[in-house]
């Protein structure tokens, strides 16, 4: 009779120690951040540019942010409803309300085209694009042409961009079911967009969407987010793959079915935001210091 060799058991879902601390429930302290929040210039406002591959939830983390603020599941940004339908193609900036009243937070987020069949030729465009918009070359309304990156000639090309219309911080948005599979041109195409803002002096954050989907153990309970192991290794995988440090990196779930605010999937996404600002702020100061 052969031994018979048993097999090592699986590690355990949950680590001992969750590797980031945030408050769940009422999160004041990331709230706090975000609701006094102020650029250091007058007039100044922080632009967040939000890209990655098509279905990521770009759109549904806007709504997500404003959902979070109004107290209430909001949709104002397009979502796609199916796989096959690539839902966001024009450039469009979304301003976040305070509660009820007339004033809006100092912060803009902008929503773009997803990339989406990505090739060598594509990605080439796609990347230019999203340069022209870092820049602040963009208007809002212009509508993404896979084919040809915008010219120069366009009436949605803004030929003289002021500091508010430029981009001081941008996301790379990734679905946490499908990262582990994305194709090598999509990998790329990350790692180019990041280039690009690296040379421009943008920083660059990613947020990692959908965990409830991909992850049981944190569907179940999103406050298992920092404790669930298998997110953890897709997090430091990602990282090597397109150089993204793992601090600059922040799963969140997103509203997307749900008919009313929890807490602590707000204290997520709030606490998402609140690092996306503070990295997009220290950048900013750093330029407007360099211009006095
Ligand atoms: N379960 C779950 N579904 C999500 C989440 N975020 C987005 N979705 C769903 O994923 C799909 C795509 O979301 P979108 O926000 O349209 O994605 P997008 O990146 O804007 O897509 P394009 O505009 O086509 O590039 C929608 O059906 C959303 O409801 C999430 O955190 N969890
Ligand atoms: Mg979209």
């Amino acid at each position: 009779m052969g031994l018979s060799q048993s097999k090592p058991p699986p590690p355990p879902i949950f680590l001992d120690q969750p590797w980031r601390q945030i408050n769940f429930g009422n999160n004041t302290t990331d709230l706090q951040y975000v609701e006094y929040y102020k650029p250091q210039a007058e007039e100044q406002q922080l632009r967040i540019l939000l890209h990655g591959p098509v279905g990521a939830g770009k759109s549904s983390f806007i709504n997500s942010v404003n959902s979070v603020f109004q107290n209430q599941v909001c949709r104002h940004a397009l979502v796609q409803n199916s796989a096959q339908d690539c839902c966001t193609k024009e450039y469009r900036t979304y301003r976040i309300q305070r509660g009820n009243s007339n004033n809006f937070y100092p912060f803009v987020l902008n929503d773009m085209m997803g990339l989406k069949n990505v090739t060598r030729r594509n990605r080439r465009i796609h990347v230019k694009d999203v340069k022209r918009a870092l820049k602040g070359h963009i208007k809002d309304g212009y509508t993404f042409n896979p084919e040809c990156k915008i010219s120069k000639g366009d009436r949605f090309y803004n030929r003289a961009p002021t500091e508010n219309d430029k981009v001081h911080v941008l996301v790379c948005l990734v679905d946490a079911n499908t990262v582990s599979l994305m194709g090598d041109d999509t990998v790329e195409a990350i790692k180019d967009v990041r280039d690009e803002a690296a040379e421009l002096g943008i920083p660059q954050v990613a947020v990692f969407t959908k965990i409830d989907e991909a992850f049981p153990e944190i569907n179940t309970d999103v406050k298992n987010v920092y404790k669930s192991r298998s997110l953890k290794e897709k997090i430091e995988k990602f990282s090597a793959d397109v150089g993204i440090p793992i601090h600059s990196i922040f799963p969140v779930k997103n509203y997307h079915s749900e008919t009313g605010v929890n807490p602590d999937v707000n204290a997520i996404i709030l606490n998402a935001l609140r690092h996306i600002i503070a990295t997009g702020d220290d950048s900013l100061n750093r330029k407007l210091r360099f211009q006095v």
